[in-house]
């Protein structure tokens, strides 16, 4: 059989609410015309409880998807009540978890019967006597995953191809906490590994076989790694192998633009002609994301402040712009940070002393993330236990958004 794999549709994402929907119906449409069986790891939708507008967006799309013909059939289900033996699978992600026992937004659409949730149960698809298992655990805290695994105490199907399915964070995608599960920690018997949660494509091996994150089919974090097109797998059974499919997805581009030495006119300058030729190599029909992170030192004399950005046309109807201004405040911040310690030591607390060090060590270190420097002095020095505190930081700098 054929498995189409499509995640992260996020609908009701209110950045892109369009997006959300039409790409969502993109994928699922072209994948359920390649796929036998469709499965969904997750964050279906963006938020736990959608608005009305929202869940009719989820009715009508996994309506029109249900109604489809499908060879496949649902056999068997081990969780409480079946409304469908139509082959769309889901589980709900962490943008759709509720406490335990409680009804969430996938749990509805479940009891419509348009999908089967297979939160922590196991459901089994057959056509023509070949036999799919799928088990899913939806997302749960990180350090929680691994006694919600064995809890679920699944075994895998020897009469079927087995799928374990999961929403989850593991240590190799992001290792920044020691609570993040292992690759090698999930149980062994399985064909294939799917999960979601990660937004960007990720293709690895659990066990020797294949554990693969399609994506977000929307736009979400506007990373650098965002910027490969969308899609979905299509998984063969027969042939242990997977192809990757792209949907019809709003361009992004992420553009660094170096200002060391420079002075704002030329940096102005460049910027402008940085979004003219991304505009030009667009092929798409839809206006592409253009997002302008700046990096590095202003020429001696000018301010961060003085680079106009007025200047840019930002509101056009060809693209839309995003200007990040982190990197040129925090250089602003170390400025400041020479005139403190040019002033005389006894003036200052050591708590600013203690920050001025700080950003004059990132600043060496080309810091360039999002969270503004002062903010992660602030969530660093806010627990007495190291290893809390610099979790806190990891968490606030690397997981936001998922
Ligand atoms: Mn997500």
């Amino acid at each position: 059989m054929k498995i189409g794999i499509v995640s992260d549709l996020h609908l009701g994402y209110e950045r892109f609410f369009d997006d959300a929907y039409t790409q969502a119906r993109d994928a699922l449409e072209k994948a359920s015309e390649l796929a036998d069986v469709l499965i969904i790891p997750g964050d279906i939708f963006d938020y736990r409880r959608p608005e009305p507008e929202v869940m009719a967006q989820a009715v009508e799309l996994f309506r029109d998807i249900s109604r489809k013909q499908f060879e496949a059939k649902v056999i068997e289900y081990t969780g409480k009540n079946l409304y469908t033996n139509k082959p769309i699978i889901a589980i709900p992600g962490t943008h759709e978890r509720r406490s335990e026992g409680a009804v969430d937004s996938v749990d509805v659409l479940h009891l419509a019967g348009l999908l089967v949730s297979v939160n922590k149960s196991k459901v089994v698809v057959e056509k023509s006597g070949e036999r799919i298992a799928v088990f899913g655990i939806g997302g749960v805290a990180d350090e929680r995953f691994r006694e919600t695994i064995k809890d679920a105490g699944f075994i895998p199907d020897a009469n079927a191809f087995n799928i374990f399915m999961i929403h989850q964070t593991l240590y190799e995608l992001l290792p920044f906490s020691k609570e993040f599960t292992h690759i090698e920690e999930l149980p062994e018997g399985f064909d294939l590994y799917v999960d979601g949660h990660i937004h960007s494509r990720v293709e690895m091996k659990c066990h020797g076989k294949d554990f693969l994150i399609p994506g977000s089919t929307v736009l979400t974090q506007l990373k650098g790694l965002e910027q490969e097109e969308k899609g979905f797998f299509i998984y063969d059974t027969k042939t242990y192998t997977y192809t990757f499919h792209k949907i019809t997805s709003r361009p992004f581009s992420l553009i660094k633009i170096d200002i060391e030495d420079k002075d704002p006119k030329t940096i102005t300058d460049s910027i402008q002609k940085a979004i003219e030729s991304t505009i030009i190599n667009n092929t798409t029909k839809q206006k592409p994301i253009i997002k302008i992170e700046m990096t590095g030192k202003i020429k001696k004399g000018f301010k961060p402040i003085d680079i106009n950005l007025g200047a840019i046309s930002i509101e056009r109807n060809d693209a839309i712009i995003e200007i990040t201004k982190n990197n040129v405040e925090e250089v602003k911040a170390s400025e400041e940070a020479e005139e403190i310690r040019a002033r005389r030591m006894e003036n200052m607390s050591i708590k600013d002393y203690g920050i001025s060090i700080f950003l004059e060590k990132l600043s060496n270190n080309k810091y360039s993330l999002s969270l503004s420097p002062s903010k992660l002095f602030d969530i660093l020095s806010s627990d007495e236990r190291k290893e809390t505190a610099v979790n806190n930081a990891m968490k606030e700098l690397f997981m936001d958004n998922n």
